[in-house]
């Protein structure tokens, strides 16, 4: 683990507002520069204006996108009141584990009013990763797609015609330093987002007194190839995710090229991401998309039924296309919210594109030297050195996760942020409610 500290980001830095995107495919590694402005924006869903913290006033965030072995320079302006992060998810940060961003681990969270530069190589990963906000549970608005582009140009697919990002995540309407610091004393279960949404947009199945909310519209040709980018940015609940009436050819998972596999239905769990190829084949008319949170059956905690559709529209619909009116696009046939097995297979038909997949990894050993056995598990325990409390929802017990029965402890010593500012001493991690 990395135990490397850098000091914090001191004094005034002069930034430079331009944005330098990588060049054309090819050529020599290129340095990708972004400005974060963290900051507290209102906007309106739902009717209710919502405080949200995010990134230029958007979400999701701005994307990066870079070639493979590309420089990424970001700096990060804070004008929120919180102590802030960012997490490169995914992202390797070989020889640069300083600006993993993960908070009071290899950094103080940065400080209102303050700023910090984050530079690191994406080198030896293609495909789709995300970035998140890494203190407290603000990265249910603090996020946003990184994409790396092979340098070459050429996918070990034939190459898509277009690209799309699809964020799947979910609009909460409250006070998401709090739903967080709720969880961490392992209580409130009820505490859940006001709906789920695909790029920013909850889609007509809600509306605010009769007006639909807006649907995340993507405009297909027929016959091209797209490539969607699925990344799961939801705070604790995997989704299922479909497109009526088209097949969707499984490539890449998490910046790793895999055996593509066809599938009618993509399961992506929380912070998981899935890169899928949609050939746009069915006769030219309007098709739901449609992701919906999963969970399993209780005794586990319960939440509503959440789903958000967009809307793929194929190009010149002919006037007389049949069941094709603006209002009634074609839904899929979703699995059932407590359908737990559809995940499974799904997820179990996931390999790696060894050998030869990925001439920037090394190859998958075919030979085994040692088996491990790890479970993972999840509880709470008790504050104040108890042995016994009462579980969840209040403060004297926490929620932990665990490997083998051992827990994460943050470390005692060469810990630099225990000099961190008052106030701002965050929980490292955010909790997952499974
Ligand atoms: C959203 O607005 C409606 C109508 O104004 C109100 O009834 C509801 O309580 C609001 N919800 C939240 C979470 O603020
Ligand atoms: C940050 O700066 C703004 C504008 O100068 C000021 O209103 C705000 O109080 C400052 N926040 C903190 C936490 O110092
Ligand atoms: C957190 O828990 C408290 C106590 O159960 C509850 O009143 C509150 O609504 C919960 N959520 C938030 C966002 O405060
Ligand atoms: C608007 O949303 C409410 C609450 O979800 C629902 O009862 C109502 O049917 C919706 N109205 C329209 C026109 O979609
Ligand atoms: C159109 O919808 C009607 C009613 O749902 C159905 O009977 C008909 O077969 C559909 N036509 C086509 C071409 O899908
Ligand atoms: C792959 O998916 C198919 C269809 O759901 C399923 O029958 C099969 O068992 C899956 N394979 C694995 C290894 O999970
Ligand atoms: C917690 O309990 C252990 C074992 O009973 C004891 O050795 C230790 O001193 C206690 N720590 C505190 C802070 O009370
Ligand atoms: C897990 O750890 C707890 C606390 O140390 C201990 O009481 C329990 O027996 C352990 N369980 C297993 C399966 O090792
Ligand atoms: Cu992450």
């Amino acid at each position: 683990m990395c135990k490397v500290m850098l000091p914090m980001a001191a004094g005034l830095v002069v930034f430079f507002f331009a944005v330098l995107l990588s060049a054309a495919a090819g050529g020599d590694a290129a340095v990708v520069e972004h400005n974060f402005v963290v900051n507290q924006v209102r906007m309106r869903h739902l009717c209710n204006d919502t405080l949200v913290t995010v990134v230029n006033g958007q979400f999701p965030g701005p994307a990066l996108e870079a070639m493979e072995g590309d420089t990424v320079v970001v700096h990060l302006v804070n004008q929120s009141p919180y102590g802030i992060t960012v997490h490169w998810h995914g992202v390797k940060q070989r020889l640069t584990c300083w600006a993993d961003g993960a908070g009071m681990i290899t950094q103080c969270p940065i400080q209102p009013n303050t700023t910090f530069t984050y530079r690191f190589d994406v080198t030896g990963q293609e495909g789709t990763l995300w970035w998140h906000s890494h203190v407290s549970a603000l990265r249910a608005t603090l996020h946003g797609i990184i994409v790396i582009r092979p340098r070459s140009g050429t996918y070990p697919f034939p190459k898509p015609d277009v690209e799309v990002p699809v964020i799947i995540g979910e609009w909460w309407q409250r006070d998401l330093v709090k739903v967080d610091k709720n969880f961490s004393i392992g209580g409130s279960f009820d505490d859940n987002p006001a709906a789920a949404t695909i790029n920013g947009k909850l889609g007509d199945l809600h509306n605010c007194t009769g007006v639909a909310e807006d649907n995340f519209v993507l405009d297909v040709e027929p016959g091209k190839t797209y490539m969607l980018r699925l990344v799961n940015a939801a705070l604790f609940s995997e989704y299922y995710f479909k497109v009526a009436g088209h097949k969707l050819t499984v490539v890449g998972a998490d910046a790793n090229y895999l055996k593509p596999f066809t599938t009618d239905v993509v399961a992506v769990a929380a912070g998981e991401t899935i890169d899928v190829l949609m050939v746009a084949d069915a006769p030219p008319c309007r098709y739901y998309m449609a992701a919906l949170a999963n969970q399993p059956p209780v005794p586990d905690p319960q939440i509503p039924v959440f789903v958000s559709r967009g809307v793929v529209q194929y190009k010149n619909i002919p006037s007389d296309a049949q069941n094709c009116t603006e209002k009634s696009p074609l839904m899929p046939v979703m699995p059932d919210q407590h359908d737990t097995i559809t995940t499974f297979y799904f997820h179990g038909n996931l390999t790696g594109m060894q050998p030869g997949g990925n001439p920037l990894l090394p190859q998958v050993r075919d030979r085994v030297d040692e088996r491990l056995f790890l479970t993972l598990g999840k509880g709470s325990m008790c504050t104040n050195n108890k042995t016994s409390c009462k579980r969840g929802g209040n403060p004297e017990s926490f929620e932990v996760a665990y490997i083998n029965n051992v827990s994460f402890h943050l470390p005692e010593t060469a810990w630099r942020c225990r000099t961190c500012p008052a106030g701002h001493r965050g929980r490292s991690t955010s909790p997952t409610r499974r």
